[in-house]
C-alpha cells in the first residue's frame, strides 16, 4: 500500500458559509503567525487560478452546465491539482491555512443530494487537517452580509441551509471545532486562537500568549 510521507507541520481547515469569515480570520491568524515568527502558508478552495478552478469559475458564473458528479470531480480535483504544494509545505514544516477543504466538497455535495461515502472516496488521498473550524452562520446572515454579486450557490437560500446543516453533521461525526461566526470578528477570533495554540503546543510549536508590547 502506498502511504502519504511523513509530514512535520500543521493543516489547519477553516470551513462555512459563504460570508461566514473564514477568510477575514484565516487572515487574522496569518498575520499572528507573522508576528511569532511561524512560518505560514494560505491557500484558498476552489483555487481559481489552476486550470480545473477556472472551469469552475464558468461553472459558478452560470457559463457552464455539468451534471451533478462531475461538477463534484472537478471541485475535488481542483484539491488535487494543489496536493504537492500542501505536502511540501508540511514537510518543510509550515503551518497550512486551507480556506474551505476537503469538507467543502463533502458538505456542498451532500447539500446537492450526493452521497457522502461517495464524496470522501474523491478526497481520500489528499493531506488531512489537523484541525477543522466550522465557522458557524445561518444563511440569513450570509444574505445580509451580502446582498449583491452572489455566485451561482450562493444566491440559493434552501442550498444554503442544507450546506449548513451538512457542515453541521460532518461536525458532529469529526474533531471539528463549531465557532458561532455571527459574534463580533475580535469575539470568534479569540476563541479560534486559543485552539489554535494548543494545536500548535500539542505538535512542539513555542507560543507565547502575545507578542505585542501593551504600554
Ligand atoms: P468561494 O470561492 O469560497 O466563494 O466558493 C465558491 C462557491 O463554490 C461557493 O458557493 C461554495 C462552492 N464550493 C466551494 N467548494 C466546493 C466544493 O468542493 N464542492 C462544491 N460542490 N461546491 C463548493
Amino acid at each position: 500500500m502506498k502511504r502519504n510521507p511523513p509530514r512535520l507541520g500543521v493543516l489547519l481547515a477553516f470551513e462555512g458559509i459563504d460570508q461566514s469569515g473564514k477568510k477575514t480570520l484565516s487572515a487574522l491568524l496569518m498575520e499572528r503567525f507573522r508576528e511569532l515568527g511561524i512560518q505560514g502558508e494560505r491557500i484558498s478552495f476552489p483555487d481559481y487560478t489552476t486550470p480545473i478552478g477556472r472551469e469552475l469559475k464558468f461553472y459558478l458564473a452560470g457559463e457552464r452546465d455539468y451534471p451533478p458528479q462531475t461538477r463534484h470531480l472537478l471541485f475535488a480535483a481542483n484539491r488535487w491539482e494543489r496536493k504537492r504544494d500542501i505536502e511540501s509545505w508540511l514537510q518543510r514544516g509550515k503551518v497550512v491555512l486551507a480556506n474551505r477543504y476537503l469538507a467543502s466538497g463533502v458538505a456542498y455535495g451532500m447539500a446537492h443530494g450526493l452521497e457522502k461515502d461517495w464524496l470522501w472516496n474523491l478526497e481520500e488521498g489528499l493531506p488531512k487537517p489537523d484541525q477543522t473550524f466550522l465557522i458557524d452562520i445561518p444563511p440569513q446572515v450570509s444574505f445580509a452580509r451580502k446582498m449583491k454579486e452572489r455566485d451561482l450557490y450562493e444566491e440559493q437560500t434552501d442550498l444554503l441551509k442544507r450546506a449548513r446543516e451538512a457542515y453541521l453533521d460532518l461536525a458532529s461525526e469529526g474533531n471539528w471545532e463549531v465557532l458561532d461566526g455571527t459574534r463580533e470578528v475580535e469575539s470568534v477570533f479569540g476563541d479560534l486562537y486559543s485552539r489554535v495554540r494548543e494545536v500548535l503546543s500539542s505538535r512542539g510549536y513555542e507560543i507565547t500568549p502575545s507578542p505585542r508590547i501593551h504600554p
